[in-house]
């Protein structure tokens, strides 16, 4: 068996480039077949590097000739080894020339230049530029770049580059060009073209400084009913960033393109973002509100990053979060600010968290844990993670509460003053953010150089006499691969206290407690353990812990039933309301899955009940806040709960609360069903959606118990509902009904759903999706779904709506007893990786945990991870996730 890692490259190997880059004249001759690319760089010598030969990364690269200086180079004149190209001898002023050839159709990768649907497209981030030409392919190389683009004038009509379009015009042979020129200074992952049979939705906009900027949205012909959203999500993305950080648009020229095939959400090429369509295409018939929310938050994450992340880029790719986490907490923020309420905030933030701790925990628990800014890497696309990215936001996040929102803004200012058009490190944002706030933020280092979550355990005691309240905070981290001990981490634990009718009280604490919000202090514990005594307290409070989730910890304190009764019902903080009603859930859940385990009864105390029922019918909560509250933690979460996980029993055991939820609050979910109903004409807002949203859950939990009626109900749904939301929810629910009647209105709605869109990819997207994810799916039928004239693994979103929903959210068959979903896993992975090394080495993650289960299914999942990992020609991507979860 191999499980030797391929070559490694550390963070503290960092040296500085040997050359800099001034300027890149690219040029394409763009044929699908073979693509001529022709570069010219002119190059200057770094007085800062060691090292004196030029050197220049190139992929999958045929090279036909390469000049210094105007003189062709023999194969003397220069090595060319494992991807790298070195020019010894050179001068230190430089004008390179190289001519090299591509493959785009060939190019299953999506990585470089490649071909979707018949248009081109480009994708370089992190190291795809070098499979276009050979390049210093590293962030810490930023030039200006003009680039021509040659094309057939019929098949790509359009033809589109980074910043501003100079020229166009026709080469007379059916062929036409169009020369494009970025007037800033980037790193070669945000260069991007794009040449297409496209359309755009275009619109002039005005920016606050009162410059007008053009706006386009790109995408095929019979798309351009689905822009609308996108282009409104842009001119909020643009607005909010000034407004919130007085960041302004920098070019006259905006574009967003949609593409069928890609490897992940979208890109940021400078001025020209590249998007998956999924990310793009809305309209009401094919969008559920879940899309329209993710194409605002993606259309704003990637309109950030043209100042965090474009204008100030990362020095080397361990400094990847330095981007991504600071512009997801930007696009978090957005979403939250573009509800505007303090419940609809809440919602987002809940929303956030439940991925936070159901991915990123898991994550941090894994074989595959690393700091926010990792010590090494074999292949850099295998750290696109929530690690990076939602844990990155959650440290910058922790930022703003220590500084506050105030100080969080003069530290974005200075940090701006100092490095735009640099490529810098995560250290050189916490140094401006610790200067500008005169705020130390040494130990706070340390979220960014450990890896693993922190357990913080909350002790209290009350003194009635002294009327003082103690809590005794103490914080451990379990070792993670690498990181036997663990420091302690500067952790801010915004608490309250509740008095006995639940309202907040007022707060006395001179132990290092900074102000929050009204009735709420930020404790910072720093050390392993720390008291923090609060005065003038004239009765036994209740704490409200870790509010607004201020740190991404797990935190323990042993709540009564009673005490969580009371934080559900009042606490001032929307955020520790749901945090309520999910450890009433927890706990009862971990008892149930005991006891299915134990093939015990099962049983479920009125209390949980009733706490629901109060919160059900609470008219004066939004209706999105409740859907939350309502909705049982997932069998994932359940999972992390226990050192060895057992998939059936954690599926019976919510499955078993959720019918009895179903029974014990039928009268009030038919109710909230019947008021829920948004009969008007589709809005995809906050008071709309959250409306759908427990109306839909309702409708989930009358189906527990799938009798005629409620059958009736779902199908009614399904065959009148004038949104995706609506019929997407219906379908669901009866597909994960058991009855005789449910499961035959659920086959003949996947008929019906089917051929109604047929011709929406990204719909069929979610009929496979369901059917991935639907309990009644086993590996048997996964394969015959495969069989389906619509399914290819070609397609990334493809082999992710049926693959993927099946390894990663349905785990009762995904872990059958014998072993079934392993040996398919295995074959999808092997299969993938001689067609796309990213995509795959996601489908191993769902195996990296395999040492939580049984050791019956311990020795099954091994069976699986060793058949890839003896499989012929695995891309180091696949080989760095199968030989890290197979290490000890
Ligand atoms: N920066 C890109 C991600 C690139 C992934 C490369 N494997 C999208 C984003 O985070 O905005
Ligand atoms: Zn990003």
């Amino acid at each position: 068996m191999r499980t030797d890692l391929p070559q490694a490259i550390y963070r503290k190997d960092y040296t500085a480039p040997s050359f800099l880059v001034d300027t890149v004249d690219i040029g394409f001759d763009l044929d699908p077949i073979t693509t001529r690319v022709a570069t010219r760089l002119t190059m200057t010598r770094n007085p800062d590097s060691v090292n004196q030969n030029i050197v220049l990364n190139g992929e999958a690269l045929e090279l036909v000739q390469l000049r210094m200086n105007g003189k062709l180079l023999t194969k003397r004149g220069y090595t060319l080894q494992g991807g790298i190209l070195q020019i010894p001898d050179a001068p230190d002023q430089v004008v390179l020339e190289i001519e090299t050839l591509t493959h785009p159709e060939k190019n299953t990768s999506l990585m470089g230049l490649y071909v979707s649907n018949g248009n081109f497209f480009t994708q370089c981030e992190a190291e795809g530029f070098r499979k276009i030409t050979f390049f210093p392919d590293r962030p810490d190389v930023m030039a200006k770049y003009t680039v021509m683009l040659r094309a057939d004038k019929k098949k790509y009509p359009v033809l589109l580059s980074n910043g501003n379009l100079v020229e166009q015009g026709d080469l007379g042979d059916g062929r036409h060009y169009a020369k494009w020129e970025d007037p800033f200074k980037k790193p070669s992952y945000l260069f991007a073209l794009v040449a297409a049979k496209l359309v755009c939705q275009e619109e002039t906009y005005q920016l606050k400084s009162g410059r007008k900027v053009l706006l386009q949205v790109w995408v095929e012909k019979g798309n351009l009913d689905k822009t609308q959203h996108a282009m409104e999500s842009l001119k909020h993305s643009i607005r909010w960033d000034e407004e919130r950080f007085g960041l302004e648009l920098d070019l006259d020229r905006f574009m967003i393109v949609a593409v069928g095939d890609f490897n992940m959400g979208a890109m940021e090429n400078k001025g020209l973002n590249i998007f998956n369509t999924k990310f793009v295409l809305a309209n009401p018939r094919i969008a559920t509100d879940v899309d329209y929310a993710n194409i605002e938050s993606v259309v704003g994450h990637e309109y950030f990053h043209n100042w965090t992340g474009n204008r100030v880029t990362c020095r080397d790719w361990f400094q990847l979060s330095l981007k991504e986490g600071l512009t997801v907490f930007r696009d978090q923020e957005f979403s939250a600010d573009m509800v505007g309420t303090a419940s609809g905030r809440a919602v987002k933030r809940i929303e956030d968290v439940r991925l936070l701790r159901q991915v990123q925990f898991a994550e941090d628990a894994g074989p595959m844990a690393h700091p926010v800014r990792p010590d090494s890497y074999v292949e850099i696309n295998n750290f696109y993670t929530v690690t990076i990215y939602e844990k990155g936001a959650e440290v910058v996040r922790m930022v703003q509460t220590l500084v506050g929102r105030d100080g969080f803004r003069k530290g974005m200012d200075l940090y701006f003053a100092r490095h735009d058009g640099q490529a810098v490190e995560c250290d050189d944002f916490r140094a401006a953010m610790a200067d500008a706030n005169r705020r130390n933020l040494k130990q706070f280092e340390r979220w960014y150089s450990q890896a693993g979550t922190p357990q913080v355990k909350a002790e209290t005691s009350y003194d009635p006499l002294a009327k003082t309240f103690e809590i005794t905070l103490s914080q451990t981290c379990a070792a993670t691969p690498g990181q036997a001990k663990k420091l302690p981490f500067h952790i801010p634990v915004a608490v309250g206290l509740l008095d006995a009718e639940g309202k907040d009280l007022v707060l006395h604490c001179d132990d290092g407690a900074s102000a929050g919000v009204a009735g709420t202090l930020v404790l910072e514990l720093t050390k392993a353990k720390q008291t923090f005594r609060f005065t003038q307290v004239n009765e036994q409070p209740v704490p409200s812990l870790l509010r607004d989730f201020s740190a991404p910890v797990v935190l323990e304190y042993d709540y009564s039933d009673a005490e969580l009764a009371l934080l559900l019902a009042h606490d001032s903080d929307p955020f520790n309301r749901w945090e309520a009603s999910q450890r009433l859930a927890m706990r009862r859940l971990v008892k149930l899955t005991d006891a299915a385990r134990n093939n015990e009864q099962l049983t479920l105390d009125p209390m949980f009940i009733d706490a629901l029922r109060g919160v059900l019918m609470d008219d004066t909560l939004d209706p999105a806040f409740r859907e939350l509250v309502l909705t049982l933690p997932s069998e994932a979460m359940v999972a992390e709960q226990f050192s060895v996980v057992d998939s059936q029993a954690i599926h019976a055991a919510r499955q078993f609360m959720r019918g009895m939820v179903a029974q014990g609050l039928r009268t009030e979910l038919l109710n909230a069903y019947e008021t829920n109903l948004t009969p008007d004409a589709y809005s995809p807002d906050a008071e709309a959606s959250g409306k759908r949203g427990l109306k839909n859950l309702a409708l989930s939990y009358l189906l527990e118990w799938a009798d005629e009626s409620t059958c009736q109900l779902a199908l009614a749904q399904f065959d009148t509902a004038h949104n995706m939301t609506d019929r997407q929810a219906a379908l669901s629910a009866l597909l994960n009904a058991e009855s005789k009647a449910a499961t035959k209105a659920a086959s003949k709605s996947l008929k019906r759903f089917y051929k109604d869109f047929k011709n929406e990819p990204l719909v069929i997207d979610k009929w496979f999706m369901l059917q991935g994810m639907a309990h009644a799916t086993d590996v048997a039928a996964m394969r015959a779904l495969m069989t389906h004239p619509a399914f290819t693994l070609k397609n990334p979103n493809r082999a992710r709506s049926l693959i993927f929903s099946f390894c990663n959210a349905n785990p009762a068959r995904f872990h059958a007893a014998d072993g079934s979903g392993y040996a398919f896993w295995a074959e999808q992975v092997i299969a993938l990786n001689a067609i796309n090394p990213q995509v795959a080495a996601r489908l191993v993650r769902s195996l990296d945990r395999w040492r939580k289960y049984a050791p019956k299914a311990q020795e099954l999942m091994l069976l699986a991870l060793q058949k890839v990992a003896n499989s012929k020609k695995l891309s180091k991507d696949v080989q760095e996730v199968v030989s890290k979860s197979l290490a000890a």
